[in-house]
């Protein structure tokens, strides 16, 4: 029998959690291993350069990292059961917009309902972090080292602008985007109907491994928006698990159709998360501009494990924070540009008059000077806008 596939990645893992929930609903067998384990230590980190998941290991021992890569390499095999890329153009920018947001863009959420209320998260928290690091370990052992895998993370939230101040403007977040999507999940199993897209996976990440799992965004969640919860148990189910829409249809809306939840959600990411990735380009382009012209290829920060620029500020629900300029996110701007970039003109017309009054036009042809790519697992500049 071949090998099977390894997912390493933990349960506590915001991008982990996107590509198991994938791999479920394609019915694709894994195995998952925590980034403690040997193998992962030993093998897999030297190879993809950072410690990093997730990480898949197919069964010829080639390794990807990246869970939109992972994504895409399933994607790409014959045989999975639907592709979570609608064709129709629309749908598609939208999936691709929300998978954006969902993954990048409600990090403050994440991070600030994970690390902001130890006092109902730590005890869970400890646990989680301490059998990522020594998987198998007995109780006394795991809960000794937990806190060297908390405390890097809890750096992370100065830099990303989650402080006291912003801490109500974050919250409000979380309320609206839960609150959206409760209205959407109680007449639509996914966010283009019966089958997950990219969208579900983006968004499914924060509000799956921080949101979903931790004490206190979690019973908050289970209290007011308990069709979000349960859209959480059908993402990762592998079979419908839709009961409460009865004979619903595994497909997408027909008519290239996107309801009006979806629409006020990106009027959302509009309002919350453009000006965020506006000034992301902004600040990359500044450094472009003293970089030597034959940068291409070269890492797109000191070191591969370093995901940050830059800092940076930026505005947020009327107030300017604090934030990180990330390259990576433009690997996931440019799945939006490219695919608007080669429509025919008449479709761009037509998905450009859509946009418009959501006020997401602009991310449509928001493209730094230069592309970011993905090469040997780490993010290297590309060629020249
Ligand atoms: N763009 C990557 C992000 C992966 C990522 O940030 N993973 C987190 C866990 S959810 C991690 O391993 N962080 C370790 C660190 O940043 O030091 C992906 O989509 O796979």
């Amino acid at each position: 029998m071949a090998n099977p596939i390894v997912l390493y990645g933990a349960p506590m893992s915001l991008f982990t959690g996107k590509v198991r929930s994938y791999l479920r609903k394609q019915g694709i067998p894994f195995d998952e291993r925590m980034p403690g384990s040997p193998r992962c230590k030993e093998q897999v980190f030297p190879e993809i350069k950072r410690r990093v998941v997730p990480v898949v290991e197919l069964p010829d021992g080639r390794f990807i990292q990246d869970s939109v890569d992972i994504i895409d390499h399933f994607e790409a095999q014959p045989a999975r059961r639907f592709s979570v890329y609608p064709s129709d153009p629309a749908q598609r920018l939208t999936a691709l917009i929300l998978d954006l947001f969902g993954s990048e863009g409600l990090f403050k959420v994440a991070m600030h309902f994970r690390w902001s209320f130890p006092e109902e998260n730590n005890a869970f928290l400890e646990r989680e972090f301490g059998d990522h690091i020594v998987p198998g370990a007995d109780q006394a052992t795991v809960l000794s080292i937990a806190e060297a895998g908390m405390e890097p993370m809890r750096k992370y939230l100065p830099l990303m602008g989650v402080s006291a101040d912003s801490a109500p403007l974050i919250e409000a977040q979380y309320n609206d985007v839960l609150a959206l999507l409760d209205e959407h999940f109680s007449a639509y199993p996914y966010l283009l109907g019966g089958l997950p897209t990219v969208a579900d996976y983006g968004l499914f990440a924060p509000l799956y491994a921080h949101c979903g799992r931790d004490p206190y965004p979690s019973a908050l969640m289970k209290s007011k928006a308990q069709r979000v919860y349960r859209w959480l148990e059908r993402m990762q189910a592998p079979d419908r698990d839709m009961p409460e829409f009865g004979e619903y249809e595994e497909s997408l809306f027909g008519d290239d159709a996107i309801p009006d939840t979806v629409c006020r959600l990106m009027a959302l990411v509009a309002e919350d998360f453009l000006p965020e990735l506006q000034q992301t380009v902004a600040v990359i382009n500044h450094h472009l501009d003293a970089m030597p012209a034959d940068v291409a290829g070269q890492c797109v920060t000191a070191k591969p494990h370093i995901k940050m620029l830059d800092a940076m500020r930026y505005r947020f629900r009327g107030e300017m924070l604090d934030g990180m300029v990330v390259p990576y996110r433009l690997t996931m701007l440019q799945r939006i540009t490219d695919f608007y970039g080669q429509l025919p003109q008449g479709d761009q017309t037509r998905v450009a008059a859509f946009f418009r009054p959501l006020g997401l036009e602009p991310i449509l042809t928001l493209t730094a000077n230069r592309r970011v790519e993905r090469k040997d697992h780490i993010e290297v500049w590309g060629e020249a806008n």
